[in-house]
């Protein structure tokens, strides 16, 4: 069976689409909504959390998407796109962790006010505190990018598809990152890629 990918690609599951098409993997997309769709009994078979992205692979199913990005680098990848180097591979779930547990938690609280409370239930003050929050880890991910291209070194891998998947969200609620020019100059690299526009595409 043909690797099956769960997920529409305006959502989270964006980022498992996106590694996919930088990865050059073969897949049927399945363009399963974040509503009624993940909430169907045949859906809860493959993740019973009833979130996406999920896949599925000859009767190997997987959910989280950064699960989900390690395991196509490593187990379907290019040469070189999951790293070999155990100190490598290492930080490479570190920026994986890193950006679901320090930058998602700050940025799904801006889209929950922007996007899915209603004006008369927003906060402006919430939506400031996460702001400055995430000046945080964006001056330590800046810092670390001066004199590198991308999160390892001179070369993108799944590290930087992992971590700029996560930060697209920063993008879709129009978070302004070019005070932290390192991260911005990378953030548009990544995006720049064909890979991300092939993936955007998918809905
Ligand atoms: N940590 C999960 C988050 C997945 C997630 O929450 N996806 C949302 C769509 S953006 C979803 O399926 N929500 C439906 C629900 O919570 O019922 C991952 O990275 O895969």
């Amino acid at each position: 069976m043909a690797i099956r990918l769960h997920g529409i690609s305006s959502s989270r599951a964006f980022r498992s689409i996106w590694a996919a098409e930088e990865l050059g993997i073969d897949f049927d997309h399945v363009a399963t909504t974040f509503g009624a769709d993940s909430k169907e009994d045949g859906y809860l078979a493959v993740n019973p959390n009833g979130r996406i992205p999920a896949l599925e692979e000859d009767g190997f199913n997987l959910f989280e998407s950064m699960a989900i990005n390690l395991y196509l680098a490593k187990q379907h990848g290019p040469e070189g796109f999951y790293p070999s180097d155990p100190r490598e591979e290492a930080q490479t779930w570190q920026w994986s962790v890193w950006g679901i547990s320090e930058i998602e938690p700050l940025q799904m609280e801006i889209v929950i006010q922007k996007f899915f409370l209603p004006e008369d239930k927003r906060d402006a003050r919430v939506v400031a505190r996460a702001e400055k929050g995430l000046a945080r880890p964006l001056k330590v991910l800046d810092a670390h990018l001066e004199g590198r291209d991308y999160l390892l070194g001179d070369s993108v891998t799944i590290a930087d598809i992992n971590l700029a998947g996560v930060m697209e969200l920063l993008n879709m609620i129009g978070f302004d990152t070019s005070g932290w020019p390192n991260a911005d100059r990378w953030l548009a690299a990544c995006r720049g890629r064909n890979s991300y526009a092939r993936a955007k595409a998918r809905d």
